[in-house]
């Protein structure tokens, strides 16, 4: 028989001891018990030929950057849970305009955000919106000026330069902070959801938007959501 050094044989009757007690440990991991709801989202159909991503190879080449991402998305949950509204910091995030184009094509923000539209290129823009709660007009100004906007209603917000037709954004202002642009994969991760029920959706600019409903457990975790966009 293999005799098991004395200090071994202690941590083994201690955790042996311990694990008759599991009310000791309930309370601290019951009180930070928040899920993730995780997953991709796909698309079904091929879009215009202007969704080519840049690949690696292509980095230093001219004229790759000018395509926007079209397969970004935004996913969020429909209904916030409670407290999601505690955190209105009110921060300032950047929408750049590069080779004439706005760089991210599409961003979410809370109310109460600023985003600052940095002009990175060598020409003049004129960034305005029409859009019903947040319309604002920049008026035109020149390369390495920055101008914000704070937007403190939620909606969906489309943007142009008045000078360049082909330049638009969007920009998504939320109640709250539970959502999530895809990354190059698609893939998205929404942190910090208390447990609950929950519908999460999927907004893309051109394809049609779709809801799943997920219930986050009591004790937390991941829930997984496959969204395919047709
Ligand atoms: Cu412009």
């Amino acid at each position: 028989m293999v005799r098991l050094p004395s200090a071994l044989l202690f941590i083994l009757a201690v955790s042996a001891a311990t694990s008759f007690l599991p009310l000791l440990e309930a309370p601290a991991a019951k009180a930070a018990a928040t899920g993730t709801v995780r997953g991709r989202v796909e698309f079904l159909r091929d879009q215009a030929p202007t969704e080519r991503r840049p690949q690696v190879a292509d980095i230093g080449m001219p004229g790759r950057r000018d395509v926007p991402d079209q397969r970004a998305a935004v996913v969020y949950l429909e209904s916030a849970p409670r407290g999601a509204f505690e955190d209105r910091a009110g921060p300032t995030v950047v929408l750049d305009q590069k080779n004439e184009n706005f760089v991210p094509h599409i961003l979410a923000i809370t109310v109460g955000t600023s985003v600052e539209f940095l002009n990175s290129d060598r020409t003049y823009h004129n960034v305005f919106s029409l859009s019903k709660a947040n319309s604002f007009d920049l008026g035109r100004y020149p390369p390495g000026r920055a101008k914000a906007v704070r937007f403190d209603h939620p909606g969906i917000v489309r943007v142009f330069c008045e000078i360049h037709s082909h330049m638009n954004a969007f920009i998504l202002v939320f109640a709250h902070r539970h959502f999530a642009v895809t990354g190059p994969q698609g893939e998205f991760r929404i942190d910090g959801v208390p447990p609950g029920a929950y519908t999460v959706s999927v907004w893309h600019p051109t394809f049609t938007a779709k809801s799943e409903s997920v219930r986050i457990p009591e004790q937390g975790g991941e829930v997984e959501v496959a969204f395919v966009l047709s």
